[in-house]
């Protein structure tokens, strides 16, 4: 038998098979990541999940598949979920708990992918645990993918061990003496500002959330979309063992540029408004709030007195929110507000939107994709966190000096934030020609990271490398 030499083996590009998990939160770094992989070469498989919660959803997979039509579509039926066992109301939980569930069935389906084979799976974080297992059997590496900050990472991996080691409820009193949740190498989070679901132990949020902390550890790696310099002091502490022993690298590779097959049609009202002028206000793709905090914020658009462009939605699902928006907002404040601003209900294209002249300001519930296009395009942020890793985000990115947060405010659930404040604190923001300076030289630094010869470009390129097949 003829046996190759070392000088005959082909480096060929890697395989790499992508799972996203549900919301457009999760998907739409995991389709700039496809397409960043795709543009160097790799072979990507896409896994597409069945059915998916909200239209927006399938809609981007589509607009993925088109713009690069070497990225193979990989589709994987779900089993139906037993809604009685899972506790939670979430649609999108609840579809993480569909997704891990049905952990099994991706295991011939990945194995079915062997021309050529694969090189990685990378997972989304919230369906880590579920699927490390999985991957250790077919004896591939399993990648994650951190949507959210770093700092997020660091409670994450560390949660679970501060739950064993405190013997107080955290719904009830104080978590610690400090109030604080103490996490080695990096800040401690107040407890105020923990995704109040992980305040209920036996909510399937917490029970996911804890599963996956503890199973990281195992993966071959982590990537993380993060930018600047804002969490260069975490990322290292992460990498240096500070924060859990053993972990294994964390590779930074944002921020995720926004890509030209994400982008819808513009809104026309912004082409007729000076530059810098118009806040956008928008809650992200799966925030609904109470209608009376709703009705309070355009009463605070109005009396800002700043041009806005304000994105309503009235129910988590898009596929659910069905009323009129002047049933929503109520027809008096329609007409008040139609001389400074434009609301709709409808999705926009965020990173046309953010990337437009008109756009000097953003009120943002601090998604942590949110965060990062605020960077990329430059556009300062007003903080207003709504749920999950929001005040986490929102402290890292008051931190990197793009924006300001009203802490006051809280989660904008247990009080109603009055529109005369709310009012005040857009003026502060639109006004603040300290926070327009650090937006634009965040713009700068994002982008350099992400070019050819950039640090987050680099390190995706190492990975890439480490990757690459021999044969
Ligand atoms: N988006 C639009 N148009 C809209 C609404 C949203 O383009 O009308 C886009 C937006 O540009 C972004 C994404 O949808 O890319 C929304 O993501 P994000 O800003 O992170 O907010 P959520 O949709 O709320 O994301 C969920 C969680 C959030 C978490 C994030 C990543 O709610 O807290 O940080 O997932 O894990």
């Amino acid at each position: 038998m003829e046996m190759s030499s070392s000088s005959d083996l082909q480096i060929l590009p890697p395989h790499v098979a992508l799972l996203p998990s549900s919301g457009m939160g999760h998907l739409v770094p995991f389709v700039r990541l496809a397409a960043a992989l795709a543009r160097r070469n790799c072979l990507v498989t896409f896994i597409t999940t069945h059915p998916t919660v909200s239209l927006s959803e399938s809609r981007l997979v589509s607009r993925l598949l088109s713009a690069f039509p070497h990225v193979t579509p990989l589709e994987f039926h779900l089993l139906p979920l037993d809604h009685s066992t899972a506790n939670s109301k979430d649609p999108f939980f609840l579809q993480f708990e569909a997704i891990r569930r049905s952990a099994h069935l991706l295991s011939p389906l990945l194995s079915s992918c062997s021309d050529p084979p694969l090189s990685a799976l990378i997972t989304d974080v919230s369906l880590a645990s579920a699927f490390i297992s999985i991957t250790d059997e077919l004896r591939l590496p399993n990648y994650i993918l951190f949507t959210s900050s770093a700092w997020m990472l660091s409670l994450c991996l560390n949660f679970p061990t501060f739950v064993v080691n405190t013997s107080t409820n955290l719904s009830g009193g104080s978590a610690t003496a400090s109030d604080d949740i103490e996490i080695p190498g990096v800040p401690p989070v107040p407890k105020s500002w923990l995704p109040p679901l992980l305040l209920d132990l036996s909510n399937l949020f917490t029970t996911q959330f804890m599963a996956n902390g503890q199973e990281l550890i195992k993966s071959n790696g982590i990537l993380i979309n993060t930018f600047g310099n804002a969490e260069q002091a975490t990322v290292a502490a992460l990498n240096e063992g500070k924060v859990v022993n053993g972990l294994p690298p964390v590779t930074k590779i944002g921020p995720l540029a926004p890509c030209e097959f994400e982008k819808g049609s513009s809104v026309e009202w912004l082409d007729g408004q000076p530059a810098g002028s118009v806040l956008y206000v928008s809650f992200g793709s799966r925030t609904a709030m109470s209608r009376e905090q709703i009705r309070e914020l355009g009463d605070g658009l109005v009396r800002s007195g700043c041009r806005f462009l304000w994105v309503v939605k009235d129910k988590k699902v898009d596929r659910e929110d069905e009323e009129e928006l002047g049933g929503i907002v109520g027809q008096e404040l329609m007409e008040r507000m139609k001389d400074n601003g434009l609301v709709v209900k409808n999705w926009v294209d965020q990173g046309v939107v953010l990337a437009h002249p008109a756009v000097g300001g953003f009120l943002s519930h601090c998604g942590w994709n949110s965060v990062t296009e605020a960077a990329w395009n430059g556009v300062p942020v007003l903080a207003w966190p709504q749920h999950g890793d929001q005040s986490i985000n929102a402290q890292v990115m008051e931190k990197s000096g793009i924006g300001m947060w009203v802490k006051s405010w809280g989660w904008g659930r247990t009080e109603v934030v009055k529109g005369e404040e709310i009012g005040q604190k857009i003026g502060e923001m639109m006004g603040n020609d300290r926070l327009k300076a650090q937006a634009a030289n965040i713009r700068e630094e994002s982008r350099r990271a992400v070019e050819v010869g950039g640090g987050s470009y680099k390190e995706l390129e190492g990975i890439i490398e480490k990757w690459k097949i021999s044969r």
